[in-house]
């Protein structure tokens, strides 16, 4: 990361970054010898798990595996931990990726940011109505870095818009009581635990942990390689996240809302992992 381009947070000091690096090398060790052990079990460790509950119709053991991996995931998103940033002249066109949610008729000039705030307890959650203009109008964040796709591809890419933790701290949509989050690193006990967001045609959606939400590299994006985001980027609005893969980074942002319970996810459905990254 170069200096000119980091954004501006405190770094986690050497000791907390050494101590989460150990714990995960450790969770890493520990899930390697439970699926080696799968592994040397073989045809006799297959038959074994036919015989096992299952939890979510997987076999319990093998959820415990994929809860570890989970766990290395929630223990590298640390919102103190970021990925690398480059310099704009390292910045290249990206390909257009995926057109799901961007093919029916839309007026760019009619959209809104439609937010179902973390409903109050026992009532139906708070909807607030946002211009491009509202958006716009927030603290700017410029990111340049790796894009990475599921497919194997990845390009370097200098984003701007807005971070969603500045969102949320100038509008606070994500607590039940209606207090802002003020600090990313201790978000209130009564902050939602999940963040949906979903195309306007509702054919592409994403779900994210409200810890990934507020990570500092993850932006609402409106701008890529100093131009207005192009409408088969995204326009006028989508996520751009520096620790997730391209599948979470939905184009042209419909609605995001606010949840207890995990949010559909377009590729998660179709079977990869939910948490698509760190
Ligand atoms: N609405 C919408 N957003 C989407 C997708 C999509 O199909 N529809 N595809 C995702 C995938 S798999 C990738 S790799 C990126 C590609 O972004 P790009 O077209 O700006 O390169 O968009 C992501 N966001
Ligand atoms: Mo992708």
């Amino acid at each position: 990361m170069t200096p000119d381009q980091q954004p501006s947070h405190t770094s986690p000091s050497q000791a907390e970054e050494q101590s989460a690096l150990a714990a995960a090398a450790k969770r890493t060790r520990r899930s390697f010898l439970i699926t080696g052990a799968l592994g040397l079990a073989g045809l006799a460790g297959w038959r074994w798990l036919d015989t096992r509950p299952t939890v979510d119709g997987i076999p319990a053991p093998l959820r415990k595996v994929l809860d570890f991996n989970a766990g290395l995931s929630n223990s590298y998103y640390k919102n103190t931990r970021l990925a690398p940033e480059f310099t704009r002249s390292r910045a290249r066109q990206i390909r257009v990726n995926g057109k799901v949610g961007l093919r029916g008729e839309f007026d760019p000039a009619a959209w809104q940011l439609n937010v179902q705030g973390y409903a109050p307890a026992g009532s139906a959650p708070r909807t607030q109505i946002f211009t491009i203009e509202q958006i716009k109008a927030l603290p700017r964040t410029e990111m340049t870095v790796e894009f990475k796709c599921i497919e194997g591809w990845s390009t370097i890419v200098t984003w701007a818009g807005v971070r969603l933790s500045d969102f949320l701290a100038r509008y606070p949509l994500a607590t039940r009581s209606g207090q802002a989050i003020a600090d990313v690193n201790q978000p209130p006990a009564d902050a939602a635990p999940y963040v949906g967001l979903v195309t306007p045609d509702e054919q592409y959606y994403v779900g994210l942990e409200l810890e990934s939400a507020l990570h500092p590299q993850t932006l609402l994006c409106y701008e890529m390689n100093g131009q207005p985001l192009t409408p088969e980027h995204g326009a006028p609005l989508r996520l751009v996240s520096a620790l997730k893969y391209g599948v979470k980074q939905i184009k042209r942002i419909g609605t995001m809302s606010f949840t207890d319970v995990r949010p559909a996810d377009y590729w998660a459905k179709l079977g990869y992992d939910w948490h698509a990254g760190h």
